[in-house]
């Protein structure tokens, strides 16, 4: 017999690293396979079952997978993000699409070999949305997950087709079975900007609230790349991680949409530098914004609307603003950095 075990996609990053540590928390958990381009943090070692250095487009390598293993859950978080995108859009879409195709395909096989379908939880983003102009941005407030849908980088452009390419999957080998027990059980959520006290992530745009943050627990000043007035909607680490666990527990008959909008505060760039400023009073906080990195800020949305998600799973999140600088982000970070700051 196969062992069942949960496969973590791009498990190297910040999500996945949280996402571990929680799902190794929780009362008898299923063994965890990893799956990153680059070898998994050694400290996470005694949490999983087995780390798999690799590809998402080697499909020897899956089929390999799905040989070994019983799948019974994916979390999708491998993904090239939006501004590393803009200088390599083929390879993005590659990576992106052609990535999640590929699991999207093993998951069919593997539901198909099991009798059952794979769960399989998509972390897509803010950036699927394409605001047309700032004076639309601002006078639509919290959006919906229907609305503005026209992303103008190639990473956005990859969300929004894999959140299709879920649905797609999920309704069509349904259908074609004639029986909710195969197929794929496709869940996601789209993510806004993410800050975590522990890393600092790499490609993104809504990186400067992370990175300033992080540079005033270090002593750094920062030049913050985008206007101060630029607004998204941002969560704190913990949450996110609550945010998969959450969608992946729901009962599947609660689920009303594939995709689902959530979000925990929206700030401007100079409201969060004022929160970090509070907290790092000598921290030298510039404003010099790139052209390129501030139109795609400019096209995400001021807020999110996630009723959807509070209704359907119950989603809430435990750190607004407050809570998220005064009892996670700062207390973390000082001891992450103890002694670097002033
Ligand atoms: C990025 O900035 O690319 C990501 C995201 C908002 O999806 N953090």
């Amino acid at each position: 017999m196969r062992k069942k075990i949960v496969l973590i996609t791009g498990a190297n990053g910040e999500v996945g690293h949280g996402l571990i540590h929680q799902i190794a928390a929780q009362p008898d958990p299923l063994p965890i396979v990893t799956l990153d381009i680059k070898p998994l943090d050694k400290s996470l070692y005694s949490l999983i079952s087995r780390d798999v250095s690799g590809d998402i487009l080697d499909t020897k390598l899956l089929e390999t997978l799905s040989t070994e293993y019983e799948i019974d859950t994916i979390y999708h978080l491998a993904a090239l993000l939006s501004t590393a995108s803009e200088f390599h859009p083929e390879n993005a879409h590659r990576v992106n699409v052609q990535g999640t195709i590929n699991l999207l395909k093993l998951s069919v096989d593997q539901g198909m070999a099991r009798g059952a379908p794979v769960k399989f939880i998509y972390a897509s983003s803010i950036a699927s949305y394409g605001m047309p102009d700032l004076g639309i941005k601002q006078a639509a407030g919290d959006v919906r997950e229907d609305d503005y849908l026209n992303p103008i980088t190639m990473y956005g452009c990859n969300k929004l087709y894999c959140e299709h390419l879920g649905r797609y999957y999920a309704q069509h080998y349904q259908q074609l079975a004639a029986t909710k027990s195969i197929g794929v059980d496709f869940r996601c959520v789209r993510f806004p900007g993410l800050i975590s006290a522990m890393t600092v992530p790499t490609g993104g745009t809504s990186d400067y609230a992370p990175e300033m943050l992080h540079a005033a627990a270090q002593g750094k000043p920062y030049a913050c790349f985008v206007r101060a007035d630029s607004t998204i909607p941002f969560m704190a680490m913990p949450d996110a991680i609550k945010v998969l666990l959450w969608l992946s527990q729901a009962p599947r008959e609660n689920l009303t949409r594939y995709v689902y909008n959530v979000t925990s505060f929206s700030r401007s760039a100079e409201q969060l530098a004022g929160m970090v400023k509070a907290a790092f009073p000598t921290a030298e906080i510039t404003f010099k914004p790139s052209d390129a990195r501030q139109r795609i800020v400019d096209s995400w949305p001021q807020g999110l609307n996630d009723s959807a998600a509070r209704q359907d799973w119950g989603w809430q999140p435990d750190f607004d603003v407050d809570r998220a600088f005064n009892d996670y982000l700062i207390p973390t970070i000082v001891k992450r950095y103890q002694g670097a700051a002033q």
